[in-house]
Order: structure tokens, then sequence, then C-alpha cells
């Protein structure tokens, strides 16, 4: 069964008002009020929406986070159950430094079907649309992932572009790309939306590549079936204490590699709003009495792929 289409209003205005509360402390080098903030206003506004709504990937868990934490009920109780994972400040840094590509993201799902990916590492390769199905795995490694992405596209390895977060565990990824040639897009920080860039054939992002937080994942991971694009994680464990965490999250098997499928498995909507410029949408523009804002709006079910540009009053 689909979302309605109805509610996506409901959600987007959930991450313009996480992204505006954000956005208030745009360049205040506080990236704990700025975090703060956005999960204040995004809470709110889902408590508005008439739905029975779970957060199953949030800010932690209830006794390390106040609000928005894991199994938090949202919603006025009256309709629909929904798993609702949220990120409502996507790229702390680069709100407290007033640096692009701050979002706040969510993503929305019928109650059961998103992964409750517990906070911790997460392999992830990603690539876009219209590829031969299964073309890449975490397995392969780095080089042959290239050979089998060159030869689906017709293109030479050094023709392709990988985006890498810039973190020292990645130089393995690095120094095999710099030896085929393969251009390579850092960021340093902001996951979600380097992996969703392999949807949009504009952003000349031909492949992900590398390990950040599960949750951003599953976030991605929501936006990318939407685009018809392919991706594959595994949980990376730093201990024993990681590993129990994962199997009091209901993770059974845990070094299980997942597909799309497995990570969201039915209808989903993908809410981006940007609080800084970015690479997708403009941050928030604060005009006095109201704000202007840029959502990146994603549907499975009705197809709905386009950027909302909306003013709202304070
Ligand atoms: C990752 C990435 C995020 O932080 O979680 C990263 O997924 C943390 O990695 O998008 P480090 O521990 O190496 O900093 C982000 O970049 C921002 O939350």
């Amino acid at each position: 069964m689909p979302i309605e289409k109805s509610l996506i209003n409901s959600f987007i205005k959930s991450t313009e008002w996480g992204a505006y509360g954000a956005s208030t402390y745009k360049g205040k080098n506080d990236k704990i009020a700025a975090d703060k903030a956005a999960v204040d206003y995004m809470r709110k506004e889902l408590n508005k929406i008439d739905m029975k709504g779970k957060i199953v990937i949030g800010e932690g868990e209830m006794d390390e986070a106040p609000m928005l934490y894991i199994d938090e009920n949202v919603g006025t109780k009256n309709g629909e159950e929904f798993d609702i994972a949220v990120d409502p400040l996507e790229g702390t840094n680069f709100t407290a430094e007033n640096l692009p590509n701050a979002l706040s993201v969510l993503a929305v799902a019928k109650k059961g079907t998103l992964l409750r990916a517990p906070d911790m590492y997460m392999e992830k390769i990603a690539v876009g649309p219209n590829l031969p199905k299964n073309i890449i795995d975490l397995d392969f490694g780095v080089k042959k992932n290239i050979l089998l992405l060159a030869e689906a596209k017709n293109v030479r390895p050094h023709e392709l572009t990988a985006c890498v977060l810039k973190r020292p565990r990645h130089n393995f990824i690095v120094n095999a790309l710099n030896e085929m040639g393969v251009k390579i897009k850092f960021i340093t920080d902001g996951d979600v939306s380097g992996v969703i860039a392999v949807g949009y054939p504009e952003k000349k992002i031909d492949i992900y590549m590398g390990t950040g937080g599960g949750p951003e994942g599953v976030l991605a991971a929501s936006a990318l079936k939407c685009l018809g694009c392919q991706m594959q994680t595994r949980l990376s464990f730093q201990d024993d204490e990681e590993k129990n965490r994962a199997k009091n999250f209901g993770i059974k098997q845990l070094n299980m590699k997942y597909f799309i499928n497995d990570m969201v498995k039915e209808d989903v909507i993908f809410c981006a709003t940007g609080v800084t410029d970015g690479d997708f949408v403009q941050g928030i523009k604060d005009l006095g009495n109201s704000f202007s804002s840029e959502t990146l709006v994603l549907h499975y079910s009705s197809k709905v792929n386009t950027i909302y540009k909306n003013h709202t009053k304070k």
C-alpha cells in the first residue's frame, strides 16, 4: 500500500522548520545548539501531523537524546502508523561554520518497513540508475567495482568520478582510485548528499564509496530507492559492545550486506531542506517575518522528484 501523496506537504514542513531552527545558529560555532534547534522545531511539526509515527532512526537512544529519540512516538495519534527516520541536522559542522551542504532530512515509510540502523558506522557503496542489476558489491573491492562500472558505462576508469568522505580510514580506497586514475570528489562531512549525488547525472558522481553513519545510510537509501539507483551497505562494528547493541536493535545477521530493498522495504517519502546553500538546494533565507526554503522531495510510488521552494510565515 502506497503512502498517501497528500501527506507529503506535512513532512516537508517538518524539514523546513528543522532547517529554519538550525539556520538561526549558522556560523555561530555552536553545533550542539544548532542541532538542538533543528530537533525542537522538527519535532513540533511532526507532532501536528495526523499519524501514529514512530522514530526508528533518530538522535540516539532515549537516555542520551531528550527528543526525537529512537522509539519516540510522534504525531497526533490519529491516522496511519509510520516508521520515521530523521537527521534534523545533517552537517552540524557545516552549520556551525556556515559552510555549504547542511540539510535537515527525514524519510517516512509504513510501519515496520525501514531498517532500524543503530548509530554506528556502516560501509556504503552506491551507483546511479540504469545500470545492470547487482553491478557493485562491497566484497569485490575498489578496483573490481570500478572496472565493472567503467565497463557498464562504456568508459575508461579515469573518466569516472568517485565521491569519498575525507577520512584516514578511507586511505586504502583513495590509493586504489589514484592508481586507476579515477577522479575523486572529496567531502568533509555529510555523506547523505554525497551518496544521493549518484542519482543525479548532472552532479557527475559515478560512484560513492566509504564508511559513514548507519542512520545516514538508511536515509540515503530512501532517496536512492526513489531515484532507481543501487546501493549496498554493511554495518561496521568497532567493538563487541557495538555488536551487542546491534543485536539488541533486532539485527540478527551482523555481517549482512543490505541492498536498498532490505533497508527500505516498501514505499517511502524523502525530504531534505537546505540549511546552508548546497549542491542540491539553497539554504534558509531569513526575511524577517518569514523565511524562504528549498526542499528536495522524493516519493517512490508517485514518482515525485522535485525541488519545492516555499515561503513560510514565522
Ligand atoms: C558520518 C557521515 C555524516 O559524519 O557519520 C560522519 O555519515 C561521521 O564520520 O554525514 P566521522 O566519525 O569520521 O566524523 C557526517 O559526515 C556528518 O554527520
